[in-house]
């Protein structure tokens, strides 16, 4: 047999489908020979004892982003991925986040120059839109949708980034002329504005109130709403960041009726609660992030519909901010809840916590956990199967695990930017110890081994709820027909 350039033997391969015995053979960064037995390539790497994954994908992170409220994320493009891949993912696809007055061209040339000379692990784009003025929705988009940036986060609050309902379904509309996926963000503006108001005209500016403001039910309101906005236009959206009990029944329930609506959770809505935002002083600001985290009811809901198939995606919703003026305290001391920078870190860290408390405590199986973190990803996006499995033709796209290996988590052991985790001294069994990408070894025997800016942009595809949808109904195309 020819050089198999890169070969991994012994080892326990883990796909979506599968757990079998299987030796893996990488050249010219793809999979290219997978059997019981493979003669040892020029590097070889002994995965007896290790279970053989395919890298990790997160679909859902904040990279070197600046928010709609001018503070800039603590993570680049080089510490983002540099943690992604010590955590066992290989792809990411973060935000290209449109600014009001901006046009997706400035949007898409500014992230595009920032990742190129600074990621070491391949990502994709998806593109916030806060402003879908009719040059952005009737020529840019379908131009940037076919370069392949395929998916579009549209959000139901925060001011300078909102979209009303008629602006929700005028996205929809395009995305289902141009097969692009609309993710979105459903939690009900005007609750949370008007709780808000209210708590701080009291005087009750502590970090706690974040999760008063950003009630569940302004979720679940969000939640149904934008799941009818699908509905009128039989249109798939996937829901993300979904936190509370009551949003997982409505997605499953329009699941059952047959509504293409697909769900992602993230770590902080199953290891962090509210009870976190409730620590003394400032430090609860560590912890807010929207939606909040919320009980232990929530939790169980989550697992639930991660063990049900109601959720597809695990993804991080990595939202870096320092904790210091820079970050999430711009007014120092005097930082009340409102001014607080949203969001949590957890680029590194996904993985490990649903390895550990979901896999190895019988909540998912392995290949469920694949599924969730790095498969549908794929698949969802338009990747697959190039990304998200093992198979011959795929990329050497690897994560081999110690399944035994323990970890506790803190913040001077991660590899991001962000100096602190909110899941700091909790204790993990299972980590990725040698981790490929397209072939090259990223991260092995603890250290970094591949260049700066050796990433590559990945152009998403057809995302897989539009590649596979089912035909419009009739009542359905006579209405699409009315609107053009
Ligand atoms: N909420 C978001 O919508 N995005 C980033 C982080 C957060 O808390
Ligand atoms: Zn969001
Ligand atoms: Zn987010």
């Amino acid at each position: 047999m020819h050089d198999l350039g890169l070969t991994i033997r012994h080892g326990t391969v883990v796909t979506a489908a599968d757990t079998f015995h299987c030796d893996i053979g990488i050249k010219g960064g793809r999979i290219v020979a997978m059997s019981e037995h493979l003669p040892a390539g020029s590097r070889d790497i002994d995965a007896s004892g290790r279970l053989v994954l395919p890298g990790g994908m997160d679909s859902h992170c904040h990279v070197e982003q600046l928010s709609s409220m001018g503070v800039m994320g603590a993570d680049d493009f080089y510490s983002a991925t540099v943690s992604a891949a010590f955590g066992g993912t290989t792809t990411i696809i973060p935000f290209a986040a449109q600014h009001r007055g901006h046009t997706i061209k400035q949007t898409v040339d500014d992230y595009t120059e920032r990742a190129r000379t600074k990621a070491v692990i391949d990502y994709g784009f998806h593109l916030i839109i806060s402003d879908p003025s009719a040059d952005v929705l009737g020529r840019e988009l379908p131009e940037y949708i076919r370069t392949g940036i395929t998916s579009l986060k549209v959000y139901t609050t925060y001011d300078r980034l909102r979209l009303d309902d008629a602006q929700v379904l005028e996205v929809l509309a395009l995305a289902d002329r141009e097969g692009a996926l609309v993710m979105v963000h459903a939690e009900n503006h005007e609750m949370i504005r008007w709780i808000a108001t209210h708590l701080l005209d009291r005087g009750h500016e502590a970090p706690s109130f974040h999760a008063t403001s950003h009630s569940a039910l302004a979720e679940s309101e969000a939640t149904n709403r934008v799941i009818q906005l699908s509905r009128l236009l039989e249109v798939p959206l996937l829901i993300v960041h979904v936190s509370t009990t009551e949003a997982v029944r409505t997605i499953r329930t329009a699941q059952t009726l047959g509504v293409r609506i697909y769900a992602e959770t993230c770590p902080q809505y199953l290891f962090l609660s509210a009870a976190d935002i409730d620590r003394p002083g400032l430090e609860g600001a560590k912890f807010c992030c929207s939606p909040p985290p919320r009980d232990e009811e929530s939790q169980e809901a989550l697992w639930g519909g991660l063990a049900n198939g109601t959720f597809q995606l695990f993804s991080s919703d990595h939202s870096p901010y320092r904790f210091d003026a820079s970050g999430k305290l711009p007014k120092g001391e005097k930082t009340t809840f409102k001014d607080t920078a949203n969001g949590v870190p957890g680029i590194e860290v996904r993985l490990p916590l649903l390895f550990s408390e979901g896999v190895l405590k019988s909540r998912i199986t392995i290949n469920e956990f694949v599924a969730l973190t790095a498969t549908n990803h794929a698949k969802m996006y338009g990747l697959h199967p190039r990304k998200g499995t093992l198979a011959i033709g795929s990329d050497g796209d690897v994560a081999i695990w110690d399944p035994e290996k323990e970890v506790t988590i803190r913040p001077a052991a991660l590899h991001d930017n962000v100096g602190y985790t909110p899941y700091e001294g909790r204790v993990v069994k299972g980590w990725p110890e040698t981790v490929i990408s397209r072939g090259r070894i990223v991260v092995a025997g603890g250290s970094l081994q591949v260049e700066c800016g050796s990433g590559v942009f990945l152009p998403c595809g057809r995302p897989g709820p539009i590649a596979w949808g089912r035909k419009p109904s009739p009542a359905t195309e006579w209405f699409k027909s009315l609107i053009g």
